[in-house]
This record gives C-alpha cells, sequence and structure tokens, in this order.
C-alpha cells in the first residue's frame, strides 16, 4: 500500500497529473485519493473504507483484487510479455477471441482486440465504412449516433456521441456526414419507470424520417448505447431497439451496439443484446472484459461482415487497422482469468437475480427531496435530481460528495447520481447503498 497521505502530496505536486474528465482546480483542492481495493471496497490513503457502487467505473465487474487474475497477468508476464499482434499470433488472443465469441450473441464470431471503448468505438465505424465499401456500396459514408450518446473521445465517437461539451471544442474537426437521432429521456412520460419505459418506440421512427432526408444509399451505420450509461442511465423504451433493428435491416444500414457499459453482465444477460433480444451487427466492448484490471476492448463482428473482407489475393491485408498493443497477451490473461470468473461464478447472470432487490430499494428513495427520477435495469440505477436553476450539476455533487464522506463510491453526471456496483454484491451491500442515499438525500 503507498505511504503518502494525501497532504503529503503539495499543490504543486498535484499539478502534474492533468486529471481526464476531471474538474482539476476543484479536485486538486481536495483531493479524493484511492490507494487500495478488495472485493467490494475501496480504501482512501487514510485508511477509510468505502463501498464501491459503480464497479470502478462500470468496469470491475468480478469484485476487486481477484487473485486468479492477478496470478494469470504474472505467469503471462513471465512467459512472454509481449509479442507483435501484426503477422503474428499467440495463444492468449486465439483462446480469447474464442472465449468471447462463446458467450456472444448468436451469429457475432469474430472479435477485433482494442485497448478502450475510445478505440472499440473507432475500430467499429471504420470496419461499417470499410465493410460498406468491400461489398460495393461505396456511397454509403454516413454514420448516425444519437443525443445523449457516449461512444468515448475520439473524433469518431466524439462526432456520433451526443453530448456538447464533448464535442465543441472541436466541432470543425468532427467528421463530416453524421446525423442524430433524438435521446429517449423522457421524464414527462417516463418517471419513475421501473425496467424498459413504456413510452418511446416512436422515436426509433426517426431513423425512417433520416433515411427519407439523406437516402438509405449514403447512409452507413447507426451506432446507439442499448442503455445509454455516461449521460446518465437512460434505459431503451418498450420495443425502441427492436424498431432500430427492423429499420436498419430494411435499408441496409450496419447496426452498431455500443457495450462498453453494458457488456459482461450489467443489465443480467452477457450482453444487452442478448438481454433485450435484438442482434446488432457489430458490438463494442471493453471495461468488464478484463475487470478493468488492464486496458483492452474488443469489437464482435457478425459473420457475413468479417467474410465480406476475405476476399481477393490471400497474401492481401484485409483491414488496414490495428494497434501495437491489439490482443496484448497480458490483457488477454487478464480477459481469460475474468471470464473464467464469470463463469464459475455465474456473474454474466447474477444480475438478473438481484435485479429485483435492487429495484425495491431503489425504488424506495421515491418522494426524498428533490428526487424527480429513478430508474433501473439489471444492476443499474439512475438516480435523477432536480437541478438548482443556475446550477446544473451541483446537487448531485453535492450528494456525491456526501455519500463518498460516509463511505460510498457513486457516480455523478449533470443532476444525476448512476450506480452499477460489482455483480458480485450482497444484499445487505445494496441496503448499506440505499441507506447512505436515504441519509444523504434527506440532508438536502
Ligand atoms: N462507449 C461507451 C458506451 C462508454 O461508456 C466508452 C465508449 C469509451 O471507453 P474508454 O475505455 O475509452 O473510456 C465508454 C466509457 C461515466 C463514464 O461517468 C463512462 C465512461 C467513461 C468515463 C466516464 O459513466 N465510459
Amino acid at each position: 500500500m503507498p505511504t503518502a497521505t494525501p497532504e503529503s502530496f503539495t499543490r504543486s505536486e498535484l499539478e502534474a497529473y492533468w486529471m481526464p474528465f476531471t474538474a482539476n482546480r476543484q479536485f486538486k483542492s481536495k483531493p479524493r485519493i484511492l490507494a487500495k481495493a478488495s472485493g467490494m471496497y475501496y480504501w482512501t490513503q487514510d485508511g477509510r473504507q468505502i463501498l464501491d457502487a459503480v464497479a470502478g467505473l462500470w468496469c470491475v465487474n468480478a469484485g476487486h483484487g481477484r487473485k486468479e487474475i492477478a496470478q494469470a497477468v504474472a505467469a503471462q508476464l513471465e512467459t512472454m510479455d509481449y509479442a507483435p499482434p501484426f503477422q503474428m499470433g499467440h495463444p492468449p488472443a486465439f483462446e480469447l477471441a474464442n472465449a468471447v465469441v462463446k458467450i456472444a450473441p448468436a451469429g457475432l464470431d469474430h472479435v477485433f482486440f482494442t485497448n478502450s471503448g475510445s478505440e472499440s468505438v473507432e475500430t467499429a465505424l471504420k470496419i461499417a465504412l470499410a465493410y460498406q465499401r468491400v461489398r460495393g456500396e461505396a456511397t454509403r459514408t454516413k454514420l448516425i449516433g444519437r443525443e445523449r450518446g457516449y461512444h468515448g473521445v475520439g473524433f469518431g465517437g466524439i462526432s456520433v456521441g451526443g453530448i456538447s461539451p464533448n464535442r465543441k471544442m472541436w466541432s470543425a474537426t468532427m467528421i463530416p456526414g453524421v446525423d442524430h437521432l433524438s435521446h429517449t429521456h423522457d421524464l414527462a412520460k417516463n418517471a419513475f419507470s421501473r425496467g424498459e419505459p413504456a413510452h418511446g418506440a416512436n422515436l426509433a421512427e426517426e431513423l425512417e424520417r433520416l433515411v427519407t432526408l439523406h437516402d438509405a444509399s449514403t447512409i452507413a451505420a447507426v451506432i446507439v448505447e442499448p442503455i445509454a450509461g455516461s449521460t446518465g442511465v437512460l434505459i431503451p423504451p418498450q420495443g425502441y431497439l427492436k424498431r432500430i433493428r427492423e429499420i436498419c435491416d430494411k435499408h441496409g444500414i450496419v447496426l452498431i451496439f455500443d457495450e462498453v457499459i453494458t457488456g459482461f453482465g450489467r443489465t443480467g444477460s452477457a450482453f444487452a443484446a442478448q438481454e433485450f433480444g435484438v442482434t446488432p451487427d457489430i458490438i463494442t466492448a471493453a471495461k468488464g472484459l478484463t475487470n478493468g484490471c488492464v486496458p483492452m476492448g474488443a469489437v464482435l463482428v457478425k459473420k457475413a461482415i468479417y467474410e465480406a473482407f476475405m476476399q481477393g489475393p490471400e497474401g492481401a491485408i484485409e483491414l488496414f487497422h490495428g494497434y501495437t498493443y491489439s490482443a496484448h497477451p497480458t490483457a488477454c490473461a487478464a480477459g481469460l482469468a475474468t471470464l473464467a470468473i464469470y463463469e464459475r461464478e455465474g456473474l454474466l447472470t447474477r444480475a438478473k437475480t438481484l435485479a429485483r432487490y435492487w429495484e425495491d430499494a431503489a425504488h424506495s428513495l421515491q418522494g426524498f427531496p428533490h428526487v424527480i427520477d429513478i430508474r433501473n435495469y439489471g444492476l443499474i440505477l439512475g438516480l435523477e435530481l432536480e437541478s438548482i436553476p443556475g446550477k446544473v450539476g451541483s446537487r448531485a455533487f453535492e450528494v456525491y460528495s456526501k455519500c463518498f464522506e460516509r463511505g460510498l463510491l457513486t457516480r455523478q453526471t449533470g443532476d444525476i447520481l448512476a450506480l452499477s456496483p460489482p455483480l458480485i454484491i450482497e444484499r445487505p451491500q445494496i441496503d448499506q447503498i440505499f441507506t447512505t442515499l436515504a441519509e444523504v438525500l434527506k440532508g438536502l
């Protein structure tokens, strides 16, 4: 365990690290520093125990400090630390691809490895565009995303993404030919829904409208998160994803599900695609693939897309794309050990068995001060608070800070708290989460 205490970092030492997606000045005036983790808990540098209600950042699905993963990583580093991924292979890469295919929706039989969710998104968009070309549909160059979508931070991802602060600085350099569907968040009709909200499937018809506007022959792909995570847990309305699938089929549009958050058990199935009974053509994944231990992402591709590339001279490289660390042996070892834990402990479906308890506990907060919505699916929760006029985000940040002081790690986005604990959570820990939230909300 590190020996330094927060106080031991001077302000200028804190300055050296430009922190990502962080209010750096606010943080550095009052740092929150985590130093150790095990099971469902973190410990701060000054030794306080913190219940992890966000699985790190939606990624530590099997809980912290899993010895099997640590041992697999150590063994791989000693056996072979690195192997070039271009024109070379190594056993864990093929083993992990097969292990992922085994739990993937039927038909998604091929896996391209990346190092993050953002890289998975860039890879998926490039594959979709290239696929349209190799199958003779080169005029299909447009991409459709959705408002309030988060698809990482690459230029493709921010272009199809629908979060204005992530876009405005780079507006002139975003990729051209992108359009967006409306988001599906509708508190007037769907507040306090349990599971999939009843209203909003009609919003999928916007895709038909965009097809009419641009013409199908110009549209390559649509990308959506089955459940939007980063912008505050937006659960798909009943029938919405199915309708998006139908419209994509009708018009030859590639459907990409960004499952960086929803993948690996968070909804109660291995992937949200299986949970909602809608199979996309491409899935992007990351996070839970390695239990957050080693950076890694994956793009799962359906057979017809992969096979469209496997044409022409045998010696030709079919896809000019890849990373130095694609299928890094250490990441593959972590991924294999992680998937083995998920299987052994039934974690990919555990959220289903706890979902009802989670839902009831969550909705017990209805009626608490400033709570304007509670929404849930599997082991995911979005708790929305009424914004203070002119100070959007400050109320939820106060809840987030007070929860942290009381030993609970949550995640705040705008005036929404997003929760998604490790899938090993037990009922008393669910109780602790909602008791703490109740105390904090009462004190607002
Ligand atoms: N797609 C989705 C759906 C994501 O949630 C990414 C892509 C990008 O992944 P990387 O590994 O490049 O970060 C994500 C990431 C939050 C939060 O507060 C969520 C993410 C990242 C940061 C914060 O919910 N998800």
